[in-house]
C-alpha cells in the first residue's frame, strides 16, 4: 500500500469529519512520510549512482611500544594426539528458540510486505518499489537490498507472470544466496590452545557472550581458559569472573587498570601451562577513536604472538542486533580498524531489526558465526543460514 493509502486508512473517518487537530495531525504525518520515503528514494539513487570508493590508505604502522620484559614462556608441551584437536562444533538449532527470537523481526517484515501485495494479482514495478522500501526500512540496507530487487527483477522478468505467493519463494531463494556462507565451524587447528579475541563497542553483549561461549564449548569437551583483558572498571572484570562461575571454567585476570596486553599475555601462558584447548579474551569496549582501537587490538595480538605466532587464531566481533544500521556501521569500522575474523550477532530476540544479519553478512563477507537469543547462558546458536532463512520467513506472504 502507498503512502496514501496507509495515510487514508488511518482511523477510516471520512475525511469531512475530521476537525482541524485530527486534519492538522494527518497533514504533519503525511509530510513526514512523505520526508523519509524521499530520503530513501535519494539514498537509493545515491548508491546507485555512487562509485566504488577509494581504498583509504593503509595507516602508518604505529612504533612499537615498549613492553614490560616478559618472562620466557616455558617450553611447548608435548601436541596431544592431533586428531583429538580437529573439532567439529555440533549444536543442532534450537528451532523453537530461533523462531522466537527471529518472530518480531518475521512479523514486522512480513506485515508491510502483506500490505503491498494485497489485491495485486502479479508482482509489478509497483510492488517492487515496496518491496525495495520494506527492505530497507528493515534494515537489511541499501546496497543489500538493491542486489536482491535487481536479482528479483531479472527472474520475475524472465518468468513473465509472477503472482504474490510465488515472490515468497523467490525472496526467501535471493535472502538466502546473498548471506555470506563459509563453513568453518572446525576448529581446524593443531596448535592449541585456540585463541579467540573478542571485541565490540561496549554494551553490546561481550562478556556474556563469553560467558555463554565458554559454556558451549565446554559442553563440547573443551577445556576453556578466559581472560579479563576489559580492564577499564571493576565491574567489567567482576562481570566475567561470575560468567567463568556459571561456566565452570577458570579465569585469569590483574586488577583494573592494569594493561589488556599484560592479562592476554598471562592468560594464554597459563592456558599453555594448563593444555588448555580454548582461550577466549575479553576486551574493554570504550575505545574512544579507530587508532586508539587498532593500537590497542594490534598490541593485544603482538604480545599473544609471543608466545604462539598464529594467536589470535580468531578476532570474534560482538554487534548488536537491536541497534540495526548502528550494527553495520561498527561492523564496517571494527573491520577497518583490525583484521575481524568471524562475528557474532546478539540480542536478536525482542527486535525487529534482525534483518541487519543479512546486510551485514552480505557487505562484509566475514563470516557470522554465533548468534544471541537471549540472557542466559544457554542463549547461544551456532549460525546456520538455512536455518536462519527459515526463521525470518516464519511468516508467509
Ligand atoms: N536480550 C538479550 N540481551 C543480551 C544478549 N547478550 C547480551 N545481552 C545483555 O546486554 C547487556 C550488556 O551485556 P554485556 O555482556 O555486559 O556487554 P559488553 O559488551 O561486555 O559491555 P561492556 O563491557 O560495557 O563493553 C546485558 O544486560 C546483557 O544481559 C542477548 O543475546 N539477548
Ligand atoms: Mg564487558
Amino acid at each position: 500500500m502507498n503512502f496514501f493509502k496507509r495515510l487514508f486508512s488511518i482511523g477510516k473517518k471520512p475525511a469531512k469529519d475530521l476537525d482541524k487537530n485530527e486534519i492538522d495531525d494527518l497533514n504533519v504525518e503525511k509530510h513526514e512520510e512523505s520526508i523519509q520515503k524521499d530520503s530513501i528514494k535519494e539514498e537509493v539513487k545515491q548508491t546507485k549512482s555512487k562509485p566504488e570508493p577509494e581504498p583509504e590508505p593503509e595507516p602508518e604502522p604505529e612504533p612499537e611500544p615498549e613492553l614490560e620484559p616478559e618472562p620466557e614462556p616455558d617450553p611447548e608441551p608435548e601436541p596431544k594426539e592431533k586428531e583429538g584437536f580437529f573439532k567439529r562444533l555440533l549444536k543442532k538449532t534450537n528451532k523453537k528458540s530461533l523462531d522466537k527470537s527471529l518472530e518480531k523481526t518475521s512479523n514486522s517484515f512480513f506485515d508491510k510486505i502483506k500490505k503491498a501485495v494485497v489485491g495485486k494479482t502479479k508482482v509489478d514495478v509497483e510492488v517492487l518499489d515496496e518491496l525495495e522500501e520494506i527492505l530497507i526500512t528493515s534494515d537489511v540496507g541499501v546496497k543489500t537490498t538493491i542486489k536482491i530487487i535487481d536479482a528479483i527483477e531479472s527472474r520475475v522478468a524472465k518468468e513473465k507472470y509472477t503472482n504474490p505467493q510465488e515472490l515468497n519463494l523467490i525472496l526467501k531463494e535471493e535472502i538466502g544466496n546473498i548471506i555470506f556462507d563459509e563453513k568453518n565451524d572446525d576448529f581446524d587447528i593443531d596448535d592449541k590452545p585456540y585463541v579467540i579475541l573478542v571485541v565490540g563497542v561496549n554494551g553490546v553483549g561481550k562478556t556474556t557472550s563469553i560467558g555463554k561461549l565458554a559454556a558451549f564449548f565446554k559442553s563440547q569437551g573443551l577445556s576453556v581458559m578466559i581472560g579479563a583483558a576489559d580492564t577499564f572498571r571493576a565491574a567489567a572484570i567482576e562481570q566475567l569472573e561470575e560468567w567463568a562461575t556459571r561456566a565452570g571454567v577458570e579465569i585469569v585476570k590483574q586488577q583494573m587498570g592494569s594493561d589488556p596486553a599484560s592479562v592476554s599475555y598471562d592468560t594464554l601462558n597459563s592456558a599453555i601451562k594448563k593444555n588448555k584447548d580454548v582461550v577466549i579474551i575479553d576486551t574493554a569496549g570504550r575505545l574512544h577513536n579507530k587508532i586508539n582501537l587498532m593500537n590497542e587490538l594490534s598490541k593485544i595480538s603482538r604480545v599473544l604472538q609471543k608466545l604462539n605466532i598464529n594467536a589470535p587464531h580468531e578476532i570474534l566481533l560482538v554487534l548488536d542486533g537491536s541497534t540495526g544500521q548502528n550494527a553495520y556501521e561498527q561492523a564496517k569500522q571494527f573491520s577497518e580498524a583490525t583484521k575481524v575474523t568471524s562475528m557474532m550477532v546478539t540480542k536478536l530476540d525482542g527486535t525487529a531489526k534482525g534483518g541487519v544479519v543479512i546486510g551485514i553478512s552480505d557487505q562484509l563477507s566475514i563470516p557470522i558465526k554465533f548468534i544471541g537469543t537471549g540472557e542466559s547462558i544457554e542463549d547461544l546458536e551456532l549460525f546456520d543460514k538455512k536455518d536462519f532463512v527459515e526463521s525470518f520467513f516464519q511468516n508467509k506472504i
